[in-house]
């Protein structure tokens, strides 16, 4: 309704001159009669928008009225909306730009964050890809595989004319009157060099609870945790013309060292379960392998395992008011030179705790690597760790 009053009083504007005009020259029109022509226009004009809205502009044939004035005022009209939707449609535009562009920076936003995490990762992948590199570089920097010889002191022998300082590290041992080569880490820095190492370990670091296959043939890391094998043990100390010495270092909880030394030792073969042959004991940590007692002695004891019992316990030995069936088992599956169990077990892994039990050891009952007669105030030392080793003596010692 107020558009169309709107319509009316701008027609009544733009019409009451020529409506004057028309009206002189009809002579004897009166202000009624102008009334109903104005009445007239509105109705034809609104016909007109209505027909306009229909078919189009095409209506000058219903303009019965000055027809330029309705189409100026549909021009306008016309004009005003087209205005007003060019104008919604610049806003919405606008709009549209602001939304993509908004759109488009999270997205960039969100590419650079990844991008970012993406350049961490690789280069945390690259300084782990150096550090592995780096640790096997160390780790064959210490392995001139080149350099072959029946056994460390062998190996140092040949070496000491023409290197300098001949490093510790993983060489290839290739007994003599045997087939086999095997790898071994050499002591070349201990006690001036040599020693061919057959046993290393630290308490609870690696497990030592295996059967005698293992203890046969040998297990662990060589440059850090390991047993070298009972059968190469043999081939190395079996070579013709040869004597070994063999020497245990020990190093305790309260960082005590102590060592033991055998000059001369030999194992038995496969078919004597590998028995261990001692000569004349030296050092500060005491005899173990013999203990106090002739049925602790371990010296010509064959080895025992899990899975293959040697141990003296026939069908049971009776030690701390305790009956023993297997000395492995006793040590928590460990393989050793058990007679009777003995004070020596090097080999001896954390669960021993319980199964050691009895009386007379309260203070040394949670000690896995055994070496008993090295004792402070009569009580066995806590062992950290232990290096069994072999090297040559001169023939003509
Ligand atoms: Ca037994």
């Amino acid at each position: 309704m107020d558009l169309q009053w709107t319509a009316a009083f701008l027609l009544q504007l733009l019409y009451l001159p020529y409506a004057a005009t028309v009206s002189a020259g009809a002579g004897n029109r009166t202000s009624d009669q102008s009334d109903v022509v104005i009445e007239d226009l509105l109705e034809t004009a609104a016909a007109l928008r209505t027909k306009s809205a229909v078919v189009g502009v095409k209506g000058q044939d219903v303009c019965s009225i000055p027809c330029d004035i309705t189409a100026k005022l549909l021009r306008e009209d016309k004009h005003s909306l087209c205005g007003q939707f060019q104008q919604s449609l610049l806003a919405y535009s606008r709009s549209t730009r602001k939304m993509i562009r908004d759109v488009m920076d999270e997205q960039q936003r969100a590419i650079d964050f990844l991008t970012t995490q993406m350049t961490e990762l690789i280069t945390k992948m690259q300084t782990l890809s150096l550090e592995v590199q780096r640790s096997n570089t160390e780790m064959y920097s210490v392995k001139p595989v080149q350099s072959h010889g029946r056994d460390c002191s062998d190996i140092k022998d040949s070496l000491v004319s023409v290197v300098p300082k001949i490093p510790s590290g993983i060489y290839i041992a290739h007994p003599e009157n045997t087939d086999s080569s095997f790898e071994v880490f050499c002591e070349m820095d201990y006690m001036g060099g040599g020693w061919t190492v057959i046993q290393r370990r630290t308490e609870g670091l690696m497990d030592f609870k295996r059967p005698w296959a293992d203890y046969v043939s040998g297990f662990g890391h060589l440059p850090g945790q390991h047993w070298l094998g009972l059968s190469k043990v043999h081939q190395i100390l079996n070579q013709k013309e040869t004597r070994f010495q063999l020497h245990i270092a020990l190093v305790s909880h309260d960082d005590e060292t102590a060592y033991a030394s055998y000059d001369d030792v030999h194992l038995g073969d496969d078919a004597q379960f590998y028995s261990l042959h001692l000569g004349r004991y030296a050092g500060s940590a005491g005899d173990a392998f013999r203990g106090y007692e002739q049925e602790q002695n371990q010296d010509t004891a064959p080895f025992s395992a899990t899975d293959v019992d040697n141990d003296g316990c026939v069908p049971f030995c009776t030690i701390h008011n305790r009956t023993v069936e297997s000395c492995s088992a006793r040590h928590n599956h460990t393989g050793w030179w058990f007679n009777q169990c003995g004070l020596a077990n090097l080999n001896g892994s954390p669960g021993d705790r319980g199964a050691r039990g009895g009386g007379g050891h309260a203070a040394g009952d949670d000690t896995h690597i055994l070496w008993d007669t090295w004792t402070q105030n009569g009580v066995p030392h806590r062992i950290r760790s232990v290096t069994m080793k072999i090297r040559r003596l001169t023939t003509n010692n």
